[in-house]
């Protein structure tokens, strides 16, 4: 299923069901964890693909808070740098998760534009092993991506690269809803 690319002022935002180790962006965004150090899920998979050197950059980061972000490298991916966030554990919504997963994506995007990267891909953050509700964390993907992206940015493109088709649904569902009520 292929999805509509939307423009919204200077960015496309655009969905795919995807590998996000297999994409040539400028970055890709790591759902990780606090040690920075590899898990499983999607961390696992860039792991693996961007071979041992990224561990070892990721070494010197000493960590990252659930909600912030830190740059290193792409090594042996095609993206030229991977972006690792933590998202929160979902733990019934009442613990500040959803403003954490949206920091997430803001810090991410702010990240880009002090880097000056043209191009960024997401993996849906929190939703595999860190149990977020899949229609919420779209949605708050989606609008936290299009208000950071009012400010100041160096970024031309947005990718939501969705892991199942019903993932990326939520996502083209939430961005035709965010344009709507714009
Ligand atoms: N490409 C794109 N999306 C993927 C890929 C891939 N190769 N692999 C999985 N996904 P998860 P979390 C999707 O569990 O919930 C790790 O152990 C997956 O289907 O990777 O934030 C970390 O070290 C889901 O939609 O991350 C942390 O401990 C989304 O990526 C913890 O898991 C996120 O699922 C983080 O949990």
């Amino acid at each position: 299923m292929s999805y509509p690319v939307r423009k919204i002022g200077a960015t496309r935002f655009e969905v795919i069901t995807a590998d996000i180790t297999k994409l040539g962006v400028d970055a890709i965004v790591n759902a990780a964890n606090s040690s920075l150090l590899g898990g499983g899920g999607v961390d696992g998979a860039i792991h693996r693909a961007a071979g041992p050197e990224l561990v070892m950059e990721c070494r010197m980061l000493h960590g990252c808070r659930t909600g912030e972000a830190k740059i290193t490298r792409g090594y042996r991916l095609p993206a030229r740098h991977v972006i690792h966030t933590v998202g929160p554990v979902w733990q019934g919504g009442e613990r500040g998760e959803p403003e954490l997963l949206a920091s997430c994506y803001r810090r991410s995007i702010e990240l880009c534009h002090k880097h000056l990267l043209d191009s960024v891909a997401f993996p849906a953050i929190s939703t595999g092993i860190f149990r977020f509700p899949a229609d919420l964390a779209a949605s708050i993907a989606v609008s936290t991506a299009i208000d950071a992206t009012r400010e100041e940015t160096s970024l031309s493109q947005i990718v939501f690269c969705c892991f199942s088709e019903q993932s990326a649904e939520l996502h083209d569902q939430a961005l035709s809803e965010a344009i709507i009520n714009r």
